[in-house]
């Protein structure tokens, strides 16, 4: 009764939350595990990336934070083409302060996050009032909290208790609006099955790199959801690198058609990885 053995189609009833619902089918419908994280500084790309990759992923991560010249047209492009190619958004914010400044950071402000994203994190350094700071915006919305539990970057200080303590926060939310984790592992049964059903998303995912000059490690989807049993793989650089390239800038043409490539080459990995973890 180990949730790494169950498909994630038939996981969609026990969700007590709106987002993880809805992606769990999304996942089971685009037969997708794959959320690409968009980390470009301007909206045309942002949004270029997200029509590339569309129709081969589950879900969307920005920081929107990041965005030069952003403002909510971008906002409702975005929420046009995740209509249209039937994706979710993850804004990648990871909140990390006392309870009232963090609903005020998630609702307020010149991004209004709560009013478009499906799916956020925080960090639970604060203790638990961050979870029912970010509840007060989010839960009227239907929207889910992720709390990082494990980071993937070298060095990182998620571990130990302290990784304990998240997945105890997020087994002891009776609200519902914890419905995962960011993680490397399946965190929620490092101990033995769990009773609640949660999802692992992970970042530091990669085919061709090990890692980047500045602490990210990167492994493959088959380490991610088949060797530690994961359940969506997020992939930045991998699948949008090239547009950094002197190549990519000159040829954005081209550009794009290898994003739409790496998209489809990372969509079929990770299902893979995840069709083989159900049959092992
Ligand atoms: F919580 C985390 C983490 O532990 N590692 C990460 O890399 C989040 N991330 C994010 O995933 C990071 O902020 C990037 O947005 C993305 C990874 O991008 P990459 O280009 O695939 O390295």
């Amino acid at each position: 009764n180990s949730i790494v053995k169950k498909t994630y189609g038939s996981r969609v009833s026990s969700q007590a939350n709106a987002a993880a619902k809805q992606l769990l089918e999304t996942m089971e419908r685009k037969k997708s595990n794959l959320c690409v994280s968009i980390d470009v500084t301007n909206k045309s790309d942002l949004l270029a990336v997200a029509e590339a990759v569309g129709p081969d992923v589950c879900l969307v991560k920005t920081h929107i934070d990041i965005v030069e010249d952003f403002d909510m047209d971008l906002v409702e492009k975005l929420t046009a083409l995740s209509k249209e190619h039937d994706f979710m958004i993850f804004e990648d914010r990871k909140f990390a302060d006392i309870g009232n400044t963090v609903s005020l950071q998630y609702s307020a402000g010149v991004h209004k996050i709560a009013s478009w994203s499906h799916i956020t994190n925080a960090h639970l350094v604060p203790g638990p009032g961050i979870i029912s700071g970010l509840a007060k915006a989010g839960e009227p919305l239907g929207r889910g909290l992720l709390l990082l539990a494990e980071m993937s970057s070298a060095g990182a200080l998620t571990k130990g208790d302290y990784t304990k303590a998240c997945v105890q926060a997020a087994k002891d939310d009776k609200s519902g609006f914890v419905c995962g984790f960011i993680a490397m592992s399946r965190v929620d049964e490092a101990d033995g099955p769990c009773e609640k059903d949660l999802l692992v998303l992970t970042p530091g995912v990669g085919l061709d790199v090990k890692g980047d000059a500045l602490g990210q490690q990167y492994r493959t989807p088959d380490q991610v959801v088949r060797q530690s049993g994961c359940d969506i793989i997020i992939v930045g650089r991998g699948i949008y690198g090239v547009l950094m390239t002197e190549e990519g800038k000159a040829d954005k043409v081209t550009a794009m058609n290898k994003v739409r490539e790496q998209g489809s080459r990372y969509k079929k990995a990770g299902w893979d990885a995840y069709l083989a973890r159900i049959d092992d």
